[in-house]
């Protein structure tokens, strides 16, 4: 039964240090508060990278100490949350995606006190930190599998998806997903160094769910829920996003939102939409939508059209990106365009000021290269960079390269050039920062004309439009659907000329090759 001096003590308990253990079995996870004020997760995202960050000791390994001394950075640029790649102890020390602990930090990144620091002074900048939680599988390496790879009377050996002898017929992406081993065969969605939980098994779900909880009980904002859509699979046809993968997914939303104010976002590439849906995860990444925003943003007409139309049909709640640590979501967008900046920033504004969650790839912002010349996706994650020399991100000698544009592209060159993308980045979010209707508003009047694209945004009394010319010659686009006589007053740029819509809600803006325009009416 809880008094009010074991309430206060919960309170006060989330993102502070831990005397105790905690209660895995938490019946307070209602009551445990939220340093964050609510609807934090309409800002922007930051998806960091801890390794390739920042490095506060010298190891050339970035680490949360790291990242809490760039904290003031992230608030300046206006993001009000972060999602960090798997901070939990894994076996490939790279990524972080095959777990060894999931309640354990991975040693290089540091300890709980840097972790409770690191939510702490976020939190005292408006900025929610949500993680990656990898509950399809864990690493072949994780103690549990080793018990379980000893044989079928091992305990553990239910925690994993085994068959003796292996099943036929079974193909996802081109390979078995079967391994075979001297005690039986076990099921690897991605591989044989990641074997499948078995999520079926009673006792894997609440050891999961109890890790859940484990850093929610710390003070932690949500998750980013990895790869959900391969949670259970029935057999070699039915294994991708299966309804019990869904209801789980849903059951795991539940457990996180019982904390106030926590979010979740989904990696389900099989379907965005579906698990954006408060019935599935309340929010997945949009995949699709990024390539046809590169596409929009080098002129191609049917791009334009295609993301014109695609929050007619998605919810609101979906997390948009130009590109992130997957190479299947494409290279940095610096390659994409071949360092064209003006692209460049078209493509950006066009998905901070749409609907959606935005989440910035770290060094997006400053137009950092991937780092061509190394293997498998290790270009995608390069160091962070600061400044034009390695130092910048670490004063020992750092575990990959730099990326090869740090010489121009880095944060401090960056933040002194009144035209650089970081100052775009920055234009945009003080935008969606300012302006509620684009960072939650609803999306009406969504059209296309050629190369230029328009949409409005509004919530409650306040109405925005935005217009986005991606032909490189000035155009005009003819607007409708705006109420009576309005004056348009432009948000950005501040060298945009009013607009004015005549009686039956119609108006023309002329609008520069490759810019962008905002503006508010007025009540
Ligand atoms: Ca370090
Ligand atoms: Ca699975």
């Amino acid at each position: 039964m809880f008094t009010e001096t074991r309430l206060a003590a919960l309170l006060m308990s989330c993102g502070a240090a831990f005397a105790a253990p905690v209660d895995l079995n938490l019946v307070s996870a209602k009551v445990c508060a939220s340093g964050l004020a609510a609807g934090w997760e309409h800002g922007a995202f930051m998806e960091i990278f801890v390794r390739g960050y920042q490095d506060s000791d010298g190891d050339g390994i970035g680490d949360l100490r790291g990242l809490t001394s760039r904290l003031d950075y992230l608030k300046d640029l206006g993001i009000t949350g972060i999602w960090l790649m798997p901070i939990t102890a894994s076996a490939d020390r790279d990524h972080g995606y095959a777990t060894t602990d999931f309640r354990a930090l991975e040693p290089q990144y540091g300890t709980l006190a840097d972790f409770d620091e690191l939510i702490q002074q976020a939190h005292r900048r408006g900025i929610g930190i949500i993680i990656d939680y990898v509950i399809n599988h864990s690493a072949a390496a994780h103690p549990l599998f080793e018990q379980a790879r000893q044989g079928p009377a091992n305990p553990y050996r239910d925690w994993f998806v085994w068959q003796d002898p292996a099943p036929t017929g079974w193909d996802i992406w081109g390979k078995n997903p079967w391994t075979t081993t001297p005690t039986g065969s076990y099921f690897g969605t991605f591989g044989p160094h990641m074997p499948d939980f078995n999520l079926r098994n009673p006792a894997v779900l609440d050891y999961h769910k109890s890790s859940l909880r484990f850093w929610l009980n710390r003070g932690l904002d949500g998750y980013r829920l990895d790869a959900v859509p391969h949670l259970i699979e029935n057999n070699a046809v039915d294994w991708n996003d299966q309804p019990e993968s869904r209801r789980l997914t849903k059951e795991l939303q539940d457990l996180i939102k019982a904390y106030p104010h926590r979010h979740v976002v989904c990696e389900a590439t099989a379907n965005p939409k579906i698990y954006a849906e408060p019935a599935v995860c309340g929010s997945a990444f949009a995949f699709g939508l990024e390539q046809q925003v590169v596409k929009a943003a080098h002129g191609d007409v049917a791009a334009v059209r295609a993301v014109a139309d695609y929050f007619k049909s998605a919810p609101l709640t979906v997390a948009t990106m130009l590109s992130n640590h997957d190479i299947f979501a494409g290279e940095r967008a610096w390659d994409q365009f071949q360092g064209d900046e003006r692209r460049y920033k078209l493509a950006a504004a066009t998905y901070l000021l749409q609907p959606g969650t935005p989440f910035i790839y770290y060094g997006e912002e400053i137009g950092m290269a991937g780092a061509k010349e190394l293997p498998g996706d290790e270009p995608l994650r390069a160091p962070m960079s600061w400044t034009a020399e390695i130092r910048g991100f670490s004063h020992g000698q750092p575990f990959r390269p730099l990326s090869p544009n740090a010489a121009t592209h880095n944060a401090a060159a960056q933040a002194r050039d009144p035209g650089s993308l970081l100052n775009f980045y920055k234009a945009m979010l003080k935008l969606r920062n300012n302006l509620p209707s684009i960072a939650r508003g609803s999306y009406e009047a969504g059209g296309s004309e050629g190369r230029v694209l328009s949409f409005q945004r509004r919530l409650g009394q306040e109405h925005t439009l935005v217009v986005i010319n991606y032909g490189e010659a000035d155009a005009t686009m003819p607007l409708a659907g705006l109420p009576a006589r309005t004056r348009l007053q432009p948000a950005y740029p501040n060298s945009a000329k009013p607009l004015r819509s005549g009686a039956d809600g119609s108006a023309q803006v002329v609008i520069p090759g490759q810019s962008v325009a905002v503006y508010r009416l007025a009540r």
